[in-house]
């Protein structure tokens, strides 16, 4: 199983409570691949010293969450060299059509309209379809916006198998497994996305507690002023509700009835968080510090990764018949 996640933001409580505890949780069950994609986010880096800072603390991050470096393979994209090898290959398989036809292509290239659009923004399909080829994937769980890319997937390893022998394992889309939903405190209608607008409806994981606990307290709620779990009718509250459960483990609905006015919920749910997020936030500080150490994690999640995906790049490279150096 491969999942993979890009060095671009700050991680926030949606991406840990609706994705990374599921990879930390699922580590023992599958044999788990987690990159940390740095070449995909080169499609949108124009500065100097920003890629490789946020690839250092995701990567504390996804150590401190819990992924065991002895358990699941946490590498990062540009340490196996083999990413971008099998990258030009796989550009070469695919058709200038269908890259046209990548819906996350665009929208974003619109969004960038008076910006620049590399063309590593628009070949990017090719260089995932190497991530995922290169591990022999046979599940990678991703949400709605990412189905089309392994689709595509499919579809230029099918068309490799069937030009130069059978060569790659056949990836395919899994949904993960559900993980909460978290809206933004602001606009709980829209999901909490590190795109949005401003944010104080975003809470991140590093935030200091006193910040955590203000941006709660100022939750959007609801007009009326019953406490009730429906999506619908109460988005605000229900979020709350929602956060509080995945951080007890208790069911919204049931942690409904404890409830009679919003603040204490506010504050309850503040509070679960803080706590929720404390050794997580001590992990971090503790992995930050020595950064000798963090870059040897990486190195070793590199080295057992490279393993795998120098034999598979050799296959491919092999039935192809490119003359052996
Ligand atoms: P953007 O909105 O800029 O695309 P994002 O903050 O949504 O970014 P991604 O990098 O797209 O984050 O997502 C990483 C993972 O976190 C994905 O598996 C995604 O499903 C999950 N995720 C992101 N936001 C939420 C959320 N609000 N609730 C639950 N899961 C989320
Ligand atoms: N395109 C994905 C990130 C990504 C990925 C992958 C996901 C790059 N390579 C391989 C799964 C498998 C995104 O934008 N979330």
């Amino acid at each position: 199983m491969l999942s993979c996640i890009q060095p671009t933001g700050e991680v926030h409580l949606g991406n840990y409570l609706g994705a990374l505890r599921n990879w930390v949780s699922g580590q023992h069950e599958k044999d788990a691949f987690h990159g940390i994609v740095d070449l995909h986010a080169l499609t949108i880096t124009e500065a100097p010293d920003v890629v490789g800072q946020a690839t250092l603390q995701l990567g504390a991050v996804l150590f401190a969450v819990g992924l065991d470096p002895d358990v699941a393979t946490v590498f990062v994209q540009s340490h196996v060299t083999e990413h971008s090898q099998l990258g030009w290959i796989m550009e070469c398989q695919v058709s200038f059509g269908e890259l046209s036809r990548m819906t996350q292509f665009k929208d974003k290239s619109a969004k960038r309209e008076h910006d620049f659009v590399s063309a590593g923004l628009f070949t990017y399909p090719a260089l995932q379809a190497a991530d995922i080829l290169l591990y022999d994937t046979d599940e990678v769980p991703v949400g709605d916006d990412q189905r089309q890319h392994i689709e595509i997937t499919r579809d230029i390893a099918i068309r490799f198998n069937h030009r130069f022998g059978d060569t790659f394992v056949l990836p395919k889309a899994v949904m993960p497994k559900a993980g909460a939903r978290v809206m933004d405190l602001q606009d709980p209608t829209s999901k909490m996305s590190k795109s949005a607008g401003s944010d104080t409806g975003l809470v991140y994981l590093m935030e200091d507690p006193a910040a955590i606990m203000k941006k709660f307290k100022r939750a959007v709620t609801d007009s009326d002023s019953e406490v009730r779990f429906d999506r619908e009718a109460k988005p605000g509250v229900s979020n709350l509700l929602e956060i509080l459960a995945a951080c007890t483990g208790e069911s919204p609905e049931a942690l409904a009835t404890r409830y009679t006015q919003y603040g204490p919920l506010k504050t309850d749910t503040g509070e679960a968080v803080v706590e929720l997020l404390r050794p997580v936030q001590a992990r971090y500080t503790e992995l930050m510090a020595d950064r000798a150490e963090l870059q040897s994690l990486l190195r070793k999640g590199a080295a057992k990764a490279g393993e795998v995906a120098a034999a598979t790049l050799a296959r491919a490279q092999r039935n192809i018949g490119l003359l052996p150096a």
